[in-house]
Parts: C-alpha cells; structure tokens; sequence
C-alpha cells in the first residue's frame, strides 16, 4: 500500500513538472487557475465566424466593465473573384490598397465585434498575432455596457468571402 501511495505521489510530481508553466502573458498559471485577467483554462464558448457573414451573435454575455478575453484563428478571403492574399484575425495592415472596412478604425477584413444591443457605437478590434507560430490571434474587449457580444469581419461586401475566424472566447 505504501508503494501504491509513493507511486502516486511521484506520478503525481511529474505530472505538476510537465504542466507547462507559461511565460507569464498567455494562458492560466502552473496550477490551472487564470491569473491577472488572463484566459481561464476553458473557453466559455468557441464560436464560428463566418467569412461571408452575417455578424454572429455569440450568446456569452458581459457585464458593463468586464474584460473579456478572447483568441481567433482562421483566414478569410476577402473577394474569392481575385487573387488576394488571405487575411487573419488582424486584417490587413499593410499600405493602402484599397480594401474597404465597415469600421475605419480597424483594419480592413479584421476580426471585429462589439455589444449588442448597442452595436455600433462600441465596436473593438485588434487582434494581433500572439507569438507562437501558431496562428492565433487574441484580443481583450472591455464591455462598455452590459450586453451580448457579436463577432463579424470588417468588410462591407461580405457575399464575395471565404473562409472563416474560429474565436475562442474566454
Ligand atoms: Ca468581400
């Protein structure tokens, strides 16, 4: 019985040594709790962004105040008639090209959102790349109000895309 218990207690020590600790920006510390606003070890809904829209309507409410973080991965198209380039979760941000956005304050064809029901006057973007190599993005939306987030792209002709954002919102 003894060893069973050593045998646990050692299984369980590797087990904690092999959690990876983080560097500090990204994801819940060594003991899976979120630390300092940062995600928490599940999403609270993973929600699908379609590159030809309509906006989505994630259902995870916030309350006026809350940071909310949230992580996308996924490319659009942003006219599948030409050869584009496909953009991520952060748009376009190269020089002028001519690409348009619903919302000038953010790139064109980024991954934006905002507060139902007072769309419109609330949006956020900037999400940016996280470091990793792996595609993803994050951003963290502070609600100005109490509300249902939405998530869409920032483009204004959005039968013509492809593709699509995979947001995680925690
Ligand atoms: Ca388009």
């Amino acid at each position: 019985m003894l060893l069973v218990v050593l045998a646990i207690v050692i299984g369980g020590g590797i087990v904690y040594a092999l959690i990876p600790k983080g560097d500090g920006t990204t994801g819940p510390d060594a003991n899976g709790n979120p630390s300092n606003g940062e995600p928490a070890p599940t999403p609270r809904a993973v929600v699908a962004v379609p590159g030809a829209g309509p906006d989505v309507d994630t259902g995870i409410q916030c309350a006026a105040g809350e940071v909310v973080a949230m992580s996308a991965t996924g490319t659009v198209d942003q006219d599948t008639a030409v050869g584009d380039p496909l953009f991520g979760p952060d748009g376009y941000t190269g020089p002028p090209a001519g690409y348009k956005a619903v919302y000038a304050e953010y790139a064109p064809g980024a991954l934006v959102g905002g507060l139902l029901p007072v769309d419109g006057t609330d949006t956020f973007g900037g999400f940016v790349d996280d470091g990793t190599q792996t595609g993803t993005f994050r951003a963290e939306y502070t609600c100005p109000a109490a509300g249902t987030i939405w998530l869409g792209v920032n483009d204004p002709v959005l039968f013509d895309n492809a593709g699509g954002f995979d947001v995680s919102i925690w």
